[in-house]
C-alpha cells in the first residue's frame, strides 16, 4: 500500500512537472539533456525486459509488473521537453514541422504501453510478449521518423 501511494505521489508530481505551461527549461540545451535522460531511462527499463520476452530469462511476474509501472511514470516525461526553440541533440526538425505526426507517434506509444501494462498486471506471459513487441515497434517507428541516425 505504501509503495502504491508513493507511486501515485510520484505520478502526481510528474503531472505537475510536465505541464507544458510551466517554464521548465532555462535553455534549449537543458531541454535536450532532460529528454535524452528520460529516453535513456525508458530504454533501460524497456530493454531489461527484452531477455524475458525473448525467453532468455525467466518470467518473474512481479518484476515485470514493477518495471512496467516505472516505465509508465517515465513515459510521461519527455514530451514537454520538445517545446518550441528546443531543437538539438538527436531530434529531427520533423518533430516541429510535423507536430501532429509526432503527437500521433506519442499516442501510439502510450496506447501500446497501456496494453503492456494490462498484460503485465494480469501476469499473462504470452500477452506480455505480444504487447512488449508492440511497444518496441512503436519506439522504433517514432525513432525512424523523428530521431537522427547516430
Ligand atoms: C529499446 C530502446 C529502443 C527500443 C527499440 C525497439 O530498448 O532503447 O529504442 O527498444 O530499439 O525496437
Amino acid at each position: 500500500m505504501r509503495k502504491k501511494l508513493g507511486l501515485f505521489a510520484v505520478a502526481g508530481l510528474i503531472t505537475l512537472a510536465s505541464t507544458p505551461s510551466m517554464a521548465q527549461f532555462a535553455k534549449a540545451e537543458d531541454a535536450v539533456k532532460y529528454r535524452e535522460a528520460a529516453m535513456a531511462l525508458m530504454g533501460s527499463h524497456f530493454g531489461r525486459m527484452a531477455p524475458v520476452a525473448k525467453k532468455e530469462a525467466p518470467y518473474d511476474k512481479d518484476k515485470i509488473k514493477e518495471n512496467v509501472a516505472v516505465l509508465n511514470v517515465l513515459a510521461g516525461l519527455p514530451w514537454a521537453a520538445y517545446g518550441a526553440g528546443t531543437e538539438g541533440g538527436e531530434a529531427k526538425a520533423e518533430i516541429w514541422s510535423d507536430a501532429s505526426g509526432f503527437k500521433q507517434a506519442q499516442d501510439q506509444f502510450t496506447t501500446a504501453l497501456g496494453k503492456l501494462t494490462v498484460a503485465a498486471d494480469a501476469g499473462d506471459f504470452d500477452a506480455f510478449r505480444v504487447a512488449f513487441g508492440a511497444v518496441g515497434k512503436s519506439c522504433k517507428s517514432c525513432h525512424d521518423s523523428y530521431r537522427k541516425k547516430k
